[in-house]
């Protein structure tokens, strides 16, 4: 059974993570200082967002050279030692690969846009005419290169032009890094964008509904499955290698297409992690959902934030702990792969912004720029940035051990949970997390799965998982001998009664 399915996995954005040197940004020493916070926490594996040398236009998604560290973050020797000290505790470390495209100050674009007949030219996407195609961050896909006067194609920043997966040699490179990464020991990769790769090479115009661009013909293109599949191969040639897809999609089955034992392990079901409301029904309609969608075999993964997202006590619970709580417990104990996101466990916040000076994400502050181009006034464009920029998820961690917390903590200055209430959440997922290791989740599918009013609950193996999602307490009736093992119910004669917000999980016969 390969060891993701029973993996409980922790997301990890270099920047804001521990400071090392009092540069003010996280690096790997820092990093290895807290593998045993994380080990108490009791996760097994890590995510890293990437790491890479980079001109940081999009956070490290725009690498400069793939096989080196970012200087901020420190050096080959250090990762190696954050590596070592992973692997002692039992971590597993899955790295974040962004393939789809790199810095336009990768050595590889800088070769290309020299003149059209460079040896590296088709390492990218060049045409003399732009279609209609736009970039994920607002305006063009396309740049105008003065140099040879043609144009590149760039799904994200500018400053982020698409490799050629057309191009054999580009393909014979990628594997160089997967090879570079796997030799360091990397247990898995988190592949970025990765339904982008292949592309109609016709370039047609993509089609406009209501002023929103279809993404028709620059993504899911044919040649992606066997692209995927030959990625795969490639890692797995002498061990389990742990593939995560990032498929830029909200539609279930266009995502779960690319979960199978070819191709990736898992994929990442925004349809699930990033909604912008949540309750018992749409949360049974999501799992239903995924049991049916899924290849015969695969794991949905399961996640409520992300460095892409708001966090989810802000936006799917508006601050209120139970609620905070009642989700992380769906998390952790519904059939599929956890992906805690860092600061989840502390109930870290969104942060605010009173200026677009405040941000540094691009998608924040190119909407801000756009907004006031279009005839926004400067009032209006920050609130849209505010809406678009990825900072408000990408603030500094606090650690709990950091007690007492000082109300200058900018996060405690914000935060809608007090001191408190923070360490009751961490109390939490360290319960959980020990109650998950404590039984074997690896193979246990789900036995039912029903919504009754605003509880949902599901069977998997021995344990029965009842999740109130109402304010009112209910009582819910259940019938024979059943111990609690987890959460706090009255239990009664005639059932069970949960008070607002509340999972529990008993132990029932199998
Ligand atoms: O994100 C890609 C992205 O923004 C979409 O996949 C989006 O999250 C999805 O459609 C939600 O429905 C990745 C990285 O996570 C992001 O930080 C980078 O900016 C981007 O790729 C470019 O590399």
């Amino acid at each position: 059974m390969e060891f993701w399915r029973g993996s409980v996995f922790y997301e990890i954005y270099m920047k804001s993570f521990q400071d090392s040197n009092g540069d003010g940004l996280g690096d790997f020493v820092g990093l290895t200082s807290r593998l045993d916070y994380l080990a108490d926490l009791g996760v097994d594996g890590i995510w890293l967002t990437p790491f890479y040398p980079s001109p940081q236009v999009d956070n490290g998604y725009d690498v400069s050279d793939y096989c080196e560290i970012n200087p901020d973050y420190g050096n080959m020797t250090d990762f190696r030692e954050f590596m070592k000290a992973a692997d002692e505790r039992g971590i597993k470390v899955i790295i974040d690969l962004v393939l789809n495209h790199s810095s336009t100050e990768h050595v590889w674009f800088k070769e290309s846009r020299k003149n059209k007949t460079n040896s590296k030219r088709d390492y990218y996407i060049w045409r003399e005419k732009p279609n209609n195609w736009e970039s994920f961050f607002g305006g063009s896909a396309w740049e105008l290169d003065d140099l040879t006067g043609e144009y590149y194609y760039h799904s994200f920043a500018k400053e982020q032009a698409d490799l050629n997966w057309s191009n054999q040699a580009v393909r014979a490179e990628i594997e160089q890094i997967l090879a570079f990464w796997l030799n360091e020991g990397v247990a898995g990769f988190r592949l970025d964008v990765i339904n982008n790769l292949t592309l109609v090479l016709e370039f047609p115009d993509n089609p406009v509904v209501d002023g929103e661009m279809e993404h028709v013909y620059d993504r899911n293109q044919q040649g992606l499955e066997q692209a995927l599949e030959d990625i795969a191969s490639f890692c797995r040639k002498e061990r389990e290698v742990f593939l995560v897809g990032e498929i830029s999609s909200d539609k279930l089955p266009e995502i779960a297409k690319y979960s199978s034992e070819k191709m990736l392990d898992v994929t990442f079901n925004f349809n699930f992690g990033s909604v912008e409301q949540i309750d018992a029904k749409s949360v049974f309609t999501s799992l239903n959902e995924m049991e049916t969608a899924l290849n015969e075999g695969q794991w949905p993964t399961l996640f409520f934030g992300s460095h892409d997202m708001s966090r989810f006590l802000t936006r799917l619970a508006d601050g209120n702990l139970s609620k905070t709580k009642l989700l992380a417990f769906l998390m952790l104990t519904a059939k599929g792969v956890p992906f805690i996101y860092y600061g989840e466990e502390v109930g870290l916040p969104d942060l605010p912004f009173s200026s677009v000076k405040e941000m540094r994400d691009i998608q924040g502050t190119n909407a801000y720029y756009q907004a006031l181009k279009t005839g926004s006034n400067e009032e209006d464009a920050l609130k849209i940035a505010i809406g678009k920029t990825r900072d408000k998820a990408r603030g500094p961690m606090v650690f709990p051990d950091k007690r007492p917390f000082t109300l200058d903590e900018p996060w405690i200055k914000m935060a809608s949970l007090k001191e408190e209430e923070a360490l009751s959440m961490w109390q939490f997922y360290k319960t959980l997390l020990a109650f998950r290791k404590a039984h074997d989740f690896k193979e246990k599918e789900y036995a039912f799965l029903r919504l009754d009013g605003e509880i949902l609950s599901y069977q998997r193996g021995e344990f029965l998982f009842l999740l109130h999602f109402g304010e009112d307490k209910v009582l819910y009736p259940l019938s024979g001998q059943k111990q609690l093992v987890f959460g706090e119910a009255d239990m009664l004669e005639t059932g069970i009664r949960l008070g607002a917000y509340t999972g529990i999980a008993l132990r029932v016969e199998d």
